[in-house]
C-alpha cells in the first residue's frame, strides 16, 4: 500500500474532515488506481501476456506452487499467530493447495474471531479507501493472482497475499486491534503524519518481524505471501533493527523487490503500546473513537 503517499498528497483538498463516518459509507470508498494495471503498465509482467488479461489459468497453477511453497517454510518462518490461524482456515475455511476458498467462508471464519470482514474490490484499491475501510474492521481484498513469471514475488498486493498473509494475521486479536489503531490515529491527522502512519503500517502490518522464544519470526503479510521475501527476511542479508516507532515512521521503502530493512517487534502487545504512544503525540483537531456497536466513528474534543 505504498501509494498511500502519492495519493494523499493529490487529494489535499479533500483534507482531513472527509472521512467516512459510518460502516455504511464505505460503499463510497471505491476508487482504484492504475499503478499496476496490466493493461496500462509497461513493467507489469502481464502487460504483454493477453493470456493473462483474459483467464489467469497458469496463474491458478503458480498459485498452488506460492500455497505449497509458503506452507512448507510457515513451520520455521511464520509467527505462532499466523501458524494457529493458517491450521483453522485449513480445516474449516476451505484454504488447501487445489482449491481457491470463498471470500465468503473466510470473511465469516474472521467475523467470528476478530469481527473483521473481507469485502471484494475489482482492483488495486486507492490507499485512501483501503486504509479508511480498516477503521471499521473491513479489509477489502483483491481478486485477481498475481502473473505465473514471478511467483515468489509480487510487487502488488494479489489474493494470495491477502488470502496467505493478511487473513491469519487479522485473525489475531492483539494484532487486528494494532491495525485498527494505525488507521484510526491517522483520520484527522495533517499530511506529513499520515505519510507516516502508512510507512509505519508498511514496516509493521506488511513487513513486520517478531521475536518468540528468542527467535525472529515474520509477521508482516508481504512477507508471508512472498516466499523470496519471506526467505530473504530471516536470512543475514536484510538489516534488522529493533521496533521504534520514530524511525521506522521514517525510513524510505519500496515496492519493487526485496526490503534491505526490517524491524524486529519483541511482540504484538510491545507493538501495540509502542505505537499508542507514538500516536498520542501526534497533533489533532479531534481525537476519534470506534463503536463497535454501531460500527461508526466518533470524534471527540481534543484536550
Ligand atoms: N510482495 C508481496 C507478495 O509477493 O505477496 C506483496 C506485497 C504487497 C504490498
Ligand atoms: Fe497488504
Amino acid at each position: 500500500i505504498k501509494r498511500v503517499s502519492e495519493d494523499l498528497r493529490s487529494t489535499k483538498e479533500d483534507k482531513f474532515h472527509l472521512f467516512p463516518r459510518k460502516i455504511s459509507e464505505l460503499d463510497k470508498c471505491h476508487h482504484l488506481v492504475n499503478k499496476f494495471d496490466p493493461d496500462l503498465d509497461l513493467d507489469h509482467p502481464g502487460f504483454s501476456d493477453q493470456v493473462y488479461r483474459q483467464h489467469y489459468l497458469p496463474e491458478v497453477c503458480a498459485g498452488r506452487e506460492v500455497y505449497t511453497t509458503l506452507k512448507s517454510l510457515y513451520p520455521s518462518h511464520a509467527c505462532k499467530e499466523h501458524l494457529e490461524a493458517f491450521h483453522l482456515l485449513e480445516r474449516f475455511s476451505g484454504y488447501s493447495e487445489n482449491n481457491i476458498p470463498q471470500l465468503e467462508d473466510v470473511s465469516c471464519f474472521l467475523k467470528e474471531r476478530t469481527g473483521f470482514q473481507l469485502r471484494p474490490v475489482a482492483g488495486l484499491l486507492s490507499a485512501r479507501d483501503f486504509l479508511a475501510s480498516l477503521a471499521f474492521r473491513v479489509f477489502q481484498c483483491t481478486q485477481y493472482i498475481r502473473h505465473a513469471s514471478s511467483p515468489m514475488h509480487s510487487p502488488e498486493p494479489d489474493c494470495c497475499h491477502e488470502l496467505l498473509g493478511h487473513v491469519p494475521m487479522l485473525a489475531d486479536r492483539t494484532f487486528a486491534q494494532f491495525s485498527q489503531d494505525i488507521v484510526l490515529a491517522s483520520l484527522g491527522a495533517n499530511d506529513e503524519e499520515i505519510e507516516k502512519l502508512a510507512t509505519l503500517y508498511w514496516f509493521t502490518v506488511e513487513f513486520g518481524l517478531c521475536k518468540q522464544n528468542g527467535v525472529i519470526k515474520a509477521y508482516g503479510a508481504g512477507l508471508l505471501s512472498s516466499y523470496g521475501e519471506l526467505i530473504h527476511s530471516l536470512s543475514d542479508e536484510p538489516e534488522v533493527r529493533d521496533f521504534d516507532p520514530d524511525a521506522a515512521a521514517v525510513q524510505p521503502y519500496q515496492d519493487q523487490t526485496y526490503q534491505p530493512v526490517y524491524f524486529v517487534s519483541e511482540s504484538f502487545n510491545e507493538a501495540k503500546d509502542k505505537l499508542r504512544s507514538y500516536a498520542a503525540r501526534i497533533k489533532r483537531p479531534f481525537l476519534v473513537k470506534y463503536d463497535p456497536y454501531t460500527h461508526s466513528i466518533e470524534l471527540l474534543d481534543n484536550p
